[in-house]
């Protein structure tokens, strides 16, 4: 493969500097805390209740649905402002969107109005209505976080990709912004794709994406906002002698996408990453820049795996091994390591690897290359995809967010008028215990949603039970939860060795698990989501611990697609098994042992919903007993609704 530069002469727009008044802030009230904590519950023991479950649902069929409009085979009705002949989807131009379950699927359970919208989160991000997909070039400017997001603003199917932009004074509350890219020029006329912003030294901001042209060739787009006075950001300019970077020599146009944020290399010059393919292997190709309107490709690559596809929206940062501090994309040298993650367009799935970057060969090796991108750790084992991070220079944080995929179908997310969440954005730390992974956890500001708690000391959870923590509502919660095993070390020499170590469903029973909590679960067990851990036993005697998410029974709804998520997750000699779930309506985020292994579920229950949705512990082992402890808050709803700009 050869690289070539890209081609431009125009100089970069210097933009105005004087600083204009700051806009007053938009008010978010905050929720009032009510700590009450209540060591008090009713516990019900529900002897051996998972083993019998027997879901049948009712399996809805054509004459069961009330009469209404097909919002796929109308669409002369549903507005595409392009191509309105076919749906657009992004599977369809080579790009990932919601691939599963088909688009032809007219399978549909009987939802109502009512269930539709008791789905609709309470404090994470998402659109008033519509389509939206990745996170992009979050930053924090003058006071105001910012997320972008690939949004299509005529329907809830992917197409039209514009940018969505929504302003934040704590990464809880936000406020929606007029859109701030749509697909107006020839270099971005099939859409403004994913990017990320930069912060320059001197004050400027500059924003990479990626352009589909007018002739489906994927660009790199260069973009700055048109006043940087304005702390939202509002206007943004698209660089006239767009685009920046083209496809190179030996790389398919259609394969070549989603600019990193800019590092400052040891020779005071920028490099980006983008994300392409060659004969099957993911890769990541590096260009220097000076000004950002002219690039360089670099002769190498900074790195790529065999047998991984093509990468999409990569991201590279830097973590400290000595501290929890956060840091700015630029840093290297000693105690730093970097992070090299991949969005897996084949499996739909984000992993990283942690590794060294050498700032002279412009090369990344991994620390372990059994475990490199692709073939290790995964950032989220749920629903999740196309992650991105930006340096929080407010706080000192490195954040984190990613998108939630749909599992229903195309007809469903039309029919309820949206799709796709975003996740509480989470903190990313260097994991110093084990030294082989980063740490996940949500912003401290989530905690300012929290209310009343409750309390729950030593309940023991007999092998083959559930308990029933009487906690009222269980929609939007914030869950604390510590186990331990009774006898655990007697036991383990009674584990039956497993060939393979993966996440099974619920039911497995061995001695040592599952046990966890039963979420968004029903009373009487016939939807019920649950997160456990599970301890297996290899055939070479070694135990490991599993985190996992069983979603085969969340819900009666046939069409929505259902499985078992999770992956292993250290569990350290001197730890309890721990693990914090927000539980906020359709989404639960779960994360085991302070971050090191994260499920994010995004489900749909047709029964466990508004007050019939329970939380139970659960303990489907065979030969222990476990005890748990947990605190539990209800959350307030955040305010996430448009910016009031008439008012200014
Ligand atoms: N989504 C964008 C692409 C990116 C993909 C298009 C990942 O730029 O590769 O909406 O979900």
């Amino acid at each position: 493969m050869q690289n070539s530069p890209s081609h431009t002469n125009a100089p970069y727009t210097l933009l105005p500097e004087d600083p204009s008044p700051a806009r007053p802030p938009a008010s978010s009230r905050r929720p009032v805390k009510v700590f009450a904590a209540t060591a008090a519950s009713v516990v019900f023991l529900t002897s051996l209740v998972m083993l019998i479950v027997n879901q049948s649902p009712e399996t809805p069929t054509e004459s069961d649905h009330p009469p209404r409009s097909d919002p796929l085979t109308s669409r002369a009705t549903t507005s595409f402002s392009r191509d309105a002949g076919r749906l657009p989807t992004g599977v369809s131009q080579g790009v990932s969107a919601k691939s599963y379950p088909s688009v032809r699927d007219r399978l549909s359970y009987n939802w109502t109005n009512a269930m539709f919208a008791w789905q609709r989160t309470a404090f994470h991000f998402q659109p008033e209505k519509n389509w939206m997909n990745d996170p992009d070039g979050p930053l924090y400017y003058m006071g105001w976080y910012h997320l972008f997001y690939q949004y299509n603003p005529d329907s809830a199917v992917w197409g039209n990709i514009t940018w969505g932009h929504a302003v934040s004074k704590d990464l809880i509350h936000w406020l929606y912004l007029p859109l701030a890219m749509v697909p107006d020029r020839w270099f971005d006329a099939g859409g403004v794709w994913t990017g990320s912003a930069t912060l320059l030294p001197d004050g400027r901001i500059v924003i990479l994406y990626t352009g589909d042209t007018d002739e489906s060739i994927q660009v790199q787009n260069l973009a700055y906002p048109a006043n940087l006075s304005d702390p939202l950001l509002i206007e943004w300019v698209k660089y006239p002698d767009n685009p920046v970077i083209v496809p190179p020599a030996g790389i398919n146009p259609e394969e070549f996408r989603d600019p990193t944020t800019a590092w400052m290399g040891p020779d005071g010059t920028w490099r980006i990453l983008v994300g392409s393919k060659v004969d099957g292997s993911g890769i990541a190709l590096i260009y220097q820049t000076s000004n950002f309107t002219a690039f360089e490709a670099q002769p190498g690559l900074l790195h790529a795996v065999n047998g991984t596809g093509m990468w999409e929206c990569v991201d590279f940062y830097p973590v400290s091994t000595n501290s929890s501090n956060g840091l700015e994309t630029s840093v290297v040298g000693p105690g730093v390591k970097h992070v090299l993650k991949a969005s897996l367009d084949d499996l739909k799935k984000d992993y990283y690897a942690i590794g060294t970057y050498d700032p002279v060969s412009d090369t990344w090796t991994p620390d372990d290359p059994e475990a490199d991108v692709g073939m290790g750790l995964q950032v989220d084992y749920g629903r999740y995809y196309a992650s991105k991070t930006f340096f929080d220079q407010n706080t000192g944080r490195r954040i984190l967010w990613g998108w939630i995929n749909e599992t229903d179908t195309d007809y469903d997310d039309l029919a309820k008028g949206w799709a796709s969440v975003q996740t509480i954005p989470r903190v990313v730390t260097f994991d110093n215990k084990t030294g082989s992974n980063i740490l996940e956890w949500p912003v401290e500001e989530v905690e300012s949603l929290r209310l009343n708690s409750t309390e729950f000391d030593d309940i023991l959870v007999e092998a083959g039970s559930a308990v029933l923590l009487d906690i009222g509502m269980a929609t939007q919660l914030d869950i604390s939860v510590e186990f331990e095993i009774e006898g655990s070390d007697a036991l383990e020499a009674l584990e039956e060795p497993e060939a393979i170590i993966e996440c099974a469903t619920a039911q497995n029973r061995t001695t040592l698990g599952p046990f966890g909590l039963l979420v968004l679960a029903d009373k009487s067990l016939s939807e019920l989501t649950p997160i456990y851990f599970h301890i297996a036993k290899s055939t070479n005697g070694s135990l490991t611990t599993l985190f996992c998410a069983d979603e085969t029974r969340s819900s009666k709804a046939l069409e929505v697609f259902k499985k078992v998520y999770g992956g292993p997750v250290a569990v350290l000699d001197d730890e309890k098994f721990t693990m914090r779930l927000l539980v906020d309506h359709s989404i639960i985020e779960s994360f085991a042992q302070g971050g090191r292994t994260v499920i994010t579920s995004r489900i749909y229950p047709t029964e466990a919903i508004y007050g019939a949705a329970k939380l139970f512990l659960f303990n489907n082992a065979t030969g222990v007993n476990v005890t748990a402890s947990l605190e539990i808050w209800q959350m307030n709803s955040a305010f996430i609704r448009p910016f009031p700009l008439e008012e200014m």
